[in-house]
């Protein structure tokens, strides 16, 4: 398998708080490192995309403005640099939003604040998302691995049916304008643009299985009836406000939305059961380029997740998706996951699965 990893992936390492305590981040560099440590000492093929020129840069800015507002993307530039200036924060310290937009009864549409302090509030749903000097940087080289991996597929010569790209921080929580769940821009969306640059009326299936509902990626594609997200998820968990499975997409994109929640605490077999429906889904849909948002999240030990599910079971998983969607092209991208210690294992799991590596008996 080709993988992907930039160093500046690394760079970004903010704050959250832990009830009433700011700790840092559960999302944090080593999640990476451990990951690529053992990638290294696999058999798959690792590689650092190459710096991007600023003409590069300038393209995967315009491709990542389809999607998200390009205030919003400013914002992530600079409101660092203003808070800095303004004396808000040294410049190794953390933004954290104060003031969230709130309903005042629908009597005016919110307007951005003219307050830089403010404006953290104005572009993020939580306050898992704090934004430091180098959290631009790391969120660029996360969306350029994002689009790289698209563009190795569409490369003939390349002859790969399935990249993965390390990004960091992850994307499936935010959206058009808001940073969320760490996440800033959303990786998927940006693959879609990508894969549409080559193949403009393709239709592409987002298989979202971290532990929480990607509200983002939904959100994105919620009225777009050539892109179907599924996800399973924990249900009534972060983000809380969206994953119901009532919510199946609108105007066009009626039925282009698949939620499939499982109670905290769900078993493998439970899981099994939702991940055949979200295949069934994406079959029937007539997917032609795939792309799985994976977060390890859903393992037995994560601080943020509950259900029932072990390594060895990432194999699985993963041969269940390759052999009901064989020969799709797939672009896997990293979402959450966060015990340490176990990441590098499940993600070796998980490639040997989706390699066909002899984890299931053929049925
Ligand atoms: N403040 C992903 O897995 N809440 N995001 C953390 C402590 C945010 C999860 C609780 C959870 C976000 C990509
Ligand atoms: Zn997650």
């Amino acid at each position: 398998m080709i993988v992907l990893h930039d160093p500046d992936t690394l760079l970004h390492e903010t704050v959250e708080l832990l009830g009433a305590k700011v700790r840092p981040a559960l999302e944090s560099p080593i999640r990476i490192q451990a990951i690529v440590q053992a990638i290294q000492k696999s058999h798959h093929d690792l590689r650092q995309p190459a710096t991007p020129s600023d003409g590069d840069i300038r393209r995967l800015i315009d491709l990542v403005c389809l999607t998200h507002k390009p205030d919003y993307i400013e914002h992530l530039q600079t409101a660092h640099k203003e808070w800095v200036s303004a004396g808000l924060i040294e410049s190794d310290e953390s933004i954290l939003p104060e003031c969230f937009v709130f309903t005042n009864g629908a009597r005016s549409v919110p307007q951005r604040p003219l307050d830089i302090y403010a404006r953290a509030g104005y572009y993020a749903f939580d306050m898992s998302s704090g934004i430091t000097n180098k959290t631009f940087q790391s969120t660029v080289a996360s969306a350029n691995l994002s689009l790289q991996a698209v563009e190795i597929l569409t490369q003939p010569d390349e002859n790969a049916d399935t990249v993965l790209a390390l990004c960091r921080p992850p994307g499936h929580h935010c959206d058009g304008q808001r940073a969320g769940g760490y996440c800033y821009i959303n990786n998927a969306a940006l693959a879609v643009s990508v894969w549409r640059e080559h193949h403009a009326d393709a239709r592409i299936g987002i298989l979202d299985i971290d532990f929480h509902h990607g509200n983002g990626t939904q959100e994105i594609f919620y009225d777009d009836p050539r892109v179907l997200y599924v996800s399973i998820h924990g249900e009534h968990e972060f983000p809380y406000y969206t994953g119901a499975a009532e919510e199946q997409g609108a105007g066009h994109g009626v039925g282009a939305n698949i939620n499939l929640p499982l109670k905290p605490g769900s078993s493998f077999q439970e899981y099994l059961e939702q991940l055949e429906k979200a295949l069934d889904g994406l079959k029937k849909f007539g997917t032609c380029f795939l792309l799985v948002s994976l977060g390890f999240d859903t393992f037995h030990l994560d601080p943020l997740g509950s259900f029932q599910i072990e390594t060895e079971s990432y194999s699985v998983i993963a041969q269940t998706i390759r052999r009901s969607l064989a020969h799709i092209p797939a672009v896997i991208l990293f979402e959450g996951g966060y015990v340490i210690e176990h990441l590098g294992s499940n993600m070796l799991a998980f490639l040997e699965g989706w390699e066909c590596r002899s984890v299931l008996p053929r049925s």
